[in-house]
């Protein structure tokens, strides 16, 4: 008999949809959305639905693999586990621990996938990877300004007489945001877009305005200017509520709006009138993840949120600098979870730098790296680097459930459970703030573990069992203690399948900060604690005919490689029917200069590397940009990441993924 259980998507998404799943005699037959969860209102997108699929996919890794003499061949899990434990021993005696790297991404959302620090920590504390591909710049970029990113609760949108969606791709990344931009249409909310591309949700704005891409910054920084200039700004909240506006005004006066217009693309007009726009709030924006992948992301997200503070549209309902919500996350007890107070050792290696870190490591090198909730040869910059370093150590694991990119390169292949297959908590610090439950509703494939159960058997195997003796139940109640003051217990999420958390729905209301000052801080303290530059800066991406136009000769085109409508980044492209091949979208005025029609072949190459795929000509973009959606691996001839490059943006945290010339010609 099929039965419909409530549950979770355990995928990296701004929604965390609540799901209906279908279960029938021991197989997940169908995924549909929960329409009692008060975000997601039983509406899910494609690669949710795809998920059984992917769990019921014939090529799941069944059995853990080794690599002898360059062919992959079935062994024991006990093989497996006392080799790679051995392993972890003798380096630990040999080199130190931090000769381990430890590489991932989040490509899991649940609670206790925070465990994976618990069994590093306890091992000794190996190399970790810290800032971010997707989000570093602006994350950073917010705590110099409030202290933290946070945004409001989404049922504050219908207070917002004005919506800036700024570089967010709301219609195919945040499906219930988008729903929730159309209400607020209806309900008379004026929308406008930003972006380098006339996307979907462009198309339903009242005005769409193109931009070159990495100069959100400058244009925030004319939009002020005209707001100085008509004398519209909100002196009151910069009076009592800020420090260091001084310092900002004799940064825009090093800028004329003239100038402003020619980096930008936009119109004076247009400057002008979303200075008045802002000034008439209130009025919500919503920034993007993509827009600060530039050399100067901080700073784009800096000016921004300065706008924003400006123009008096910080902790009032309807307004905010929408961008991240970290509120959520904050809320479980993650701590607890990893026992960071275990770790003797440490090293740090920047995400984006992992591969020319790990090449030039010394004292220790490293000589083992353990991938999970990752697969950086598609998603980290730099491909053919990325290869070159991770096959350089003496051993790689790869803990997954297909056969990546990365897979490919391991010594060790490790199978490990979907969600569907084990019990946890998912929740994204992103947009919403509920939690959902997600319960082991079938059985694993093949001899497929969860990670934790890989953790805990390696920890048993290496002395530290002790630290991982705990049932699944107990290690959410722990997840879960600081929450229970507040009713979020484990049996009422259970019993409920979804908790609203203890979240600020219009963040800063009471205008304290957590900066340094309490303020909002236009020349930010923290930054120059840190031994950065604590003041704002109008500064352009590294990749532009204004800041490199030798480079600009040879490689005249942006290239944008943003998340693809079907898949979640590489997870789900080899479910997908049809051809494999890759999409090169290029903007009408490069179809012309190239003399390219839909559908030729094309290469696209820099300096970096090459690629070669499809045309298909955008209906309207900013001139001089091409896109290609990045996720595809191998299989469709390699990642966009074989263009792009590995530099930090400007607060060393993010990445400049979307900052990036390249050329491209038929063939
Ligand atoms: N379908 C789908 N949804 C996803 C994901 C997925 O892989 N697939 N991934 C999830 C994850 S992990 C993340 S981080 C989010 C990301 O969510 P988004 O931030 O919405 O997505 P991005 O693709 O990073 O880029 C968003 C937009 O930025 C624009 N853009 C690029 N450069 C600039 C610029 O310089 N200025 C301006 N104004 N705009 C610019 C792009 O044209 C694009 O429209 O999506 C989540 N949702
Ligand atoms: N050029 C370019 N590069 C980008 C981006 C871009 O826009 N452009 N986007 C960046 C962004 S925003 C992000 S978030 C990253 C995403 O980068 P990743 O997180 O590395 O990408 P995914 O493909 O989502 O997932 C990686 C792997 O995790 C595995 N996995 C899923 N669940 C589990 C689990 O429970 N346990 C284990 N052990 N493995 C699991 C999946 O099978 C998959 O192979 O990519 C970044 N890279
Ligand atoms: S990928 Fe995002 S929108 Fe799609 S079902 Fe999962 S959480 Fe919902
Ligand atoms: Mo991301």
């Amino acid at each position: 008999m099929a039965e419909i259980v409530q549950s979770a998507c355990p995928l990296n998404c701004w929604d965390n949809c609540g799901f209906h799943v279908t279960v029938d005699a021991g197989k997940v037959k169908k995924i549909d959305g929960n329409p009692n969860h008060p975000i997601t209102k039983g509406k899910i997108c494609g690669r949710g639905r795809m998920l059984e699929a992917r769990t019921n996919s014939s090529e799941r890794l069944l059995y853990p693999l080794k690599k002898i003499n360059g062919q992959f061949e079935r062994i024991s899990w006990d093989q497996a586990l006392n080799e790679i434990a051995a392993k972890l021993q003798y380096l630990k005696e040999s080199f130190g621990t931090t000769s381990v790297l430890h590489s991932h991404d989040y490509a899991n959302g649940g609670l206790l996938k925070n465990l994976d620090s618990r069994f590093f920590n306890n091992y000794g504390g190996v190399t970790e990877i810290t800032g971010s591909i997707c989000w570093g710049s602006g994350i950073e970029g917010q705590s110099w300004d409030f202290g933290d990113a946070y945004s409001h609760g989404p049922e504050d949108l219908i207070n917002s007489k004005q919506i800036v969606i700024w570089g967010r791709n709301v219609a195919r990344t945040n499906m219930h945001f988008f729903e929730n931009l159309q209400n607020a249409k209806r309900n008379g909310a004026k929308l406008i877009v930003i972006d380098p591309i006339y996307n979907a949700t462009a198309k339903i704005a009242h005005q769409y305005i193109s931009i070159q891409p990495g100069m959100d910054g400058i244009l925030a920084a004319g939009i002020m200017k005209e707001m100085l200039r008509l004398g519209i700004e909100d002196r009151h909240f910069i009076k009592n509520h800020t420090i260091g506006f001084k310092h900002l005004e004799e940064v825009l006066e090093t800028i004329s709006i003239d100038e402003v217009s020619e980096l930008t693309g936009v119109p004076v007009m247009t400057i002008t009138e979303l200075a008045v726009l802002y000034s008439e709030g209130p009025t919500s924006s919503f920034f993007g993840l993509g827009m600060q992948r530039y050399a100067n992301g901080g700073n784009t997200i800096r000016l921004l949120d300065a706008l924003v503070a400006v123009s008096g549209n910080v902790g009032i309902q309807g307004g905010g600098a929408n961008y991240a919500n970290r509120q959520v996350g904050q809320s479980f007890n993650v701590q607890a979870l990893s026992s960071a107070h275990k770790k003797t050792a440490s090293r740090q290696f920047l995400m984006m730098k992992q591969a020319e870190s790990i090449l030039a490591a010394k004292d220790p090198e490293i000589k083992m790296i353990i991938v999970t909730c990752g697969n950086p040869l598609t998603q980290v910059p730099d491909t053919n680097r990325v290869r070159q370093a991770f096959t350089s150590v003496e051993t790689l694991v790869v803990i997954d459930q297909f056969m990546t990119d990365t897979a490919e390169l391991a010594d060790y292949v490790l199978p490990t459970t979907t969600a569907f297959e084990e019990e946890d908590i998912y929740y994204s610090s992103m947009y919403h703030h509920y939690a959902n439950y997600g319960p082991k509703l079938v059985d694993a494939p093949g001899e497929a573990k969860s990670d934790l159960w890989i953790w805990t058997e390696l920890a048993n195997r290496l002395g530290f069992g002790a630290e991982f003796a705990h049932t699944r139940s107990e290690w959410l109640e722990l997840g879960l203690e600081s929450l229970s003051g507040e009713g979020v217990t484990l049996e009422k999420i259970k019993q409920d399948s979804f908790a609203e958390l203890p979240v600020d729905t219009v963040p800063w209301r009471e205008r304290i900060f957590k900066t340094p000052s309490g303020k909002y801080e236009f020349l930010s303290a923290a930054a120059i604690k840190k031994g950065r530059q604590g003041e704002l800066s109008l500064s352009l991406p590294h990749e532009s005919r204004w800041s490199q136009p030798e480079l600009a000769e040879k490689y005249p085109f942006t290239l944008l490689s943003i998340h693809p409508l079907r898949s979640n980044h590489s997870q789900h492209y080899h479910l997908l029917n049809g051809p494999e091949r890759i999409k090169v979208e290029v903007s009408p005025d490069i179809a012309k200069k190239r003399k390219l029609a839909d559908n030729d072949f094309v290469r696209v190459w820099n300096e970096r590397g090459e690629l070669n795929g499809y045309v298909s000509i955008m209906k309207q973009a900013h001139p001089g940009t091409i896109n290609i959606d990045e996720g595809t691996g191998r299989k469709y001839g390699g990642a966009v990441n074989l263009l792009t490059s590995s530099d930090v943006s400007d607060n060393g945290l993010g990445s400049t993924v979307y900052d990036c010339l390249v050329n491209v010609e038929k063939v």
